[in-house]
């Protein structure tokens, strides 16, 4: 019995977590149509666009806006908030490999070589967020706000 009980609480868990992943986007949270902008040349602009992938829409938080909106005359927007280390970077990365100069963008140990040390700086951040600091990182353009819940 108490068993049945753990794992009804646990998929009881399971089931909010993953509600939480599948409605990414708080745009127009009274459903009264408030999710879109215009611009004369991209035309209409839809925060709220009606499929069910996640990151589909757009999401406010306290310092960023992220997701991905959709406009009729230019496509997908992506407000992208992070960038991952993988093999984008990692072309990047090899495109300066045994080059010695300050201030290359690969050079993560500093010494002016780009070598092993670096490779293993690197993959210690396989598949995660790319370090602010790292010129390898594509430049960030990202959206920040000051929109607070409930204000
Ligand atoms: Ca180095």
């Amino acid at each position: 019995m108490k068993l049945e009980a753990s794992l009804i609480n646990i998929l009881q868990v399971v089931l909010l977590s993953s509600a939480g992943i599948v409605s990414a986007e708080n745009i127009d949270p009274y459903d009264d149509g408030s999710q879109y902008a215009y611009g004369e040349n991209i035309g209409w602009i839809n925060f709220e666009p009606n499929k069910p992938e996640p990151n589909v829409g757009a999401t406010v938080s306290d310092n960023k806006l992220t997701g991905f909106v959709y406009a009729e005359n230019i496509g997908w927007i992506h407000f992208r908030s992070i960038y991952i280390v993988d093999f984008d970077m990692f072309a990047n990365f090899a495109v300066e490999w045994r080059e010695t100069e300050v201030g290359l963008e690969a050079d993560l140990y500093e010494d002016g070589n780009v070598n092993w040390q670096d490779l293993r700086i690197f993959t210690d951040y396989w598949l995660d967020e790319c370090p602010a600091d790292w010129g390898l990182c594509p430049p960030s353009y990202k959206v920040k706000t000051s929109w607070t819940a409930g204000l």
